[in-house]
């Protein structure tokens, strides 16, 4: 059997350390689930500081990525990924914003965030981003194929 035959998009999400301890897990994942959008993997890890430079190799000449690695690695963060339709570009558009002060409301941060450094999620922000940080986060085995009942009612 192929383990990941879906032909479905699918996107990188997760919840990183401030939203872990704000209790925001339950919203979060609701506002993705209600979408219609669904959760083919997750699990709560406390990354590495190592693990965390992975993760934003592109911000390295940023001033602000030791900082950032540092704030990941605290953990713990919750690591997902969803699957559908779009999800890529809708994801980012139910997290808003990167700096929460300028996140419309209705977006994740622009309801639940105030400041760029504790934003509280993260959202892969392309196809090749979203591939290789699934890659990164989960082993094949740990991302499951499912049909699930509410599909054919989404599509
Ligand atoms: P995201 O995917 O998280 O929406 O962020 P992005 O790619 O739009 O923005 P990027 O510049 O890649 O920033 C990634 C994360 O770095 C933190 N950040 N801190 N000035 C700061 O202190 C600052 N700027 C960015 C944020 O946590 C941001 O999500």
């Amino acid at each position: 059997q192929e383990a990941h035959a879906s032909q479905m998009e699918r996107t990188f999400i997760a919840i990183k350390p401030d939203g872990v301890q704000r209790g925001l897990i339950s919203e979060i994942i609701s506002r993705f689930e209600r979408k219609g959008f669904k959760l083919v993997a997750i699990k709560l890890v406390v990354p590495s500081k190592s693990f965390a430079q992975k993760h934003y190799h592109d911000l390295k000449e940023r001033p602000f990525f030791n900082g950032l690695c540092n704030f990941l690695s605290f953990g713990p963060v919750l690591a997902m990924v969803w699957e559908g339709e779009g999800v890529i570009r809708y994801g980012r558009k139910l997290i808003g914003a990167t700096d929460p002060s300028k996140s419309e409301p209705g977006t994740i941060r622009g309801d639940l965030a105030v400041v760029v450094g504790r934003n509280i999620i993260h959202g892969s922000d392309g196809p090749e981003t979203a591939k290789d940080e699934i890659n990164l986060w989960f082993k094949p085995d740990e991302l499951t194929n499912y049909t699930c009942n509410q599909e054919k009612w989404v599509y």
